[in-house]
């Protein structure tokens, strides 16, 4: 699609509809491998989220925290680490995503580490599929988080849920969906990729994935790589769900995630990733996970997290009108 075309396809859609937004905290580092995930949602709040989407207009309620089991810091077993423990939080997470949704209310979910992301997309399939929508997620994140037991080594399941959403794992996570998969591999949509482990590099191809890495952001520049991402979505009766892995974002910009990886978007790219993903007008829930505050600096990463969320709300540098725009 060209440029010309897509700005033709966004400007019918630049005021998507004003839903009120839910924040559901879910402080749980459960599937991580460092402690302090579970920090991030008081981390957002301090940030000052609330205020932030309120200030562009929003509706926005907090809705608390969902609860579930402390972590127990145990060894994996048969390659997992915390399995009951991560299955009791993400059904939590996937009834509150599901039922906010069906409420009339956008969803932002603040975590907790990338493993609640399968409970996320369990409770938005649920809705999409009731409500004869397409779902398709924007996996934005430094990893592919395509492993399973065999190939982690480590058996933190937060390196898992992109596979556990496209059908491979532990039947017991597989159950938290509704369907099997969950959701199609080629609905998912991965964007910032630098961090792949050997079979990972196999598995998102054999499978489908739709992964656009960090080299081609070098080649190609983030306008036209989310051109091609937004592309992939067609505009009849979509839902796109974007889980927003903080870590996404290059780590001299946002040193509070669990795992820092070199190489990533900078601020504007970041932005101007956020802003696309605002124009196409059909995003209609999110994750911001993976912000761990005992890492970071004076809260700046969750700060830098309102801002890009900010940006996928609508706020923008000038009032751009569609039509001036084409002038
Ligand atoms: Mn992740």
């Amino acid at each position: 699609m060209s440029a010309k075309e897509l700005n033709k396809k966004d400007s019918a859609k630049i005021s998507p509809a004003k839903q009120r937004i839910s924040l559901i905290g879910v402080p749980t580092d459960i599937g991580a491998s460092h402690r302090g995930g579970s920090m991030g949602p008081d981390a957002l709040r301090v940030a000052g989220l609330e205020q932030a989407l309120r200030s562009l207009g929003r509706d926005v309620i907090d809705r608390g925290n969902v609860t579930g089991p402390v972590n127990p810091m145990k060894p994996p077993t048969d390659g997992y680490r915390h399995l009951p423990e991560t299955i009791q939080w993400n059904r939590a997470v996937r009834d509150a995503m599901y039922s906010t949704l069906n409420s009339g209310e956008f969803p932002v979910l603040m975590g907790g580490d990338h493993s609640l992301a399968i409970g996320s997309v369990a409770g938005v399939a649920r809705y999409c599929k009731e409500r004869g929508k397409n779902l398709y997620v924007f996996w934005l994140d430094a990893h592919a988080d395509f492993n399973t037991p065999k190939t982690s080594p480590s058996g933190n399941i937060h390196g898992m849920p992109a596979a556990v959403l496209s059908g491979f794992g532990h039947p017991s996570m597989l159950e938290i969906g509704f369907t099997t998969p969950i959701i199609e591999a080629n609905h998912i949509i991965q964007i910032g990729i630098r961090s792949v482990d050997a079979h990972e590099k196999i598995a998102v191809v054999e499978k489908g994935v739709n992964v656009f890495d960090m080299r081609q952001v070098d080649e190609i520049g983030m306008r036209a790589i989310m051109e091609k991402a937004l592309g992939l979505i067609p505009r009849k009766n979509a839902h796109l769900h974007v889980s927003f892995d903080v870590d996404f974002i290059d780590p001299t910009i946002a040193p509070g995630v669990a795992t820092t990886v070199s190489g990533g978007p900078n601020y504007r790219e970041a932005q101007l990733c956020m802003e696309m993903i605002h124009d196409s007008g059909l995003v209609g829930s999110l994750d911001i996970v993976e912000i761990n505050p005992a890492f970071d600096q004076n809260n700046k990463t969750a700060e830098l997290a309102v801002e890009l969320v900010e940006s996928i709300f609508g706020k923008q540098i000038l009032a751009r009108n569609p039509f001036l725009a084409q002038l």
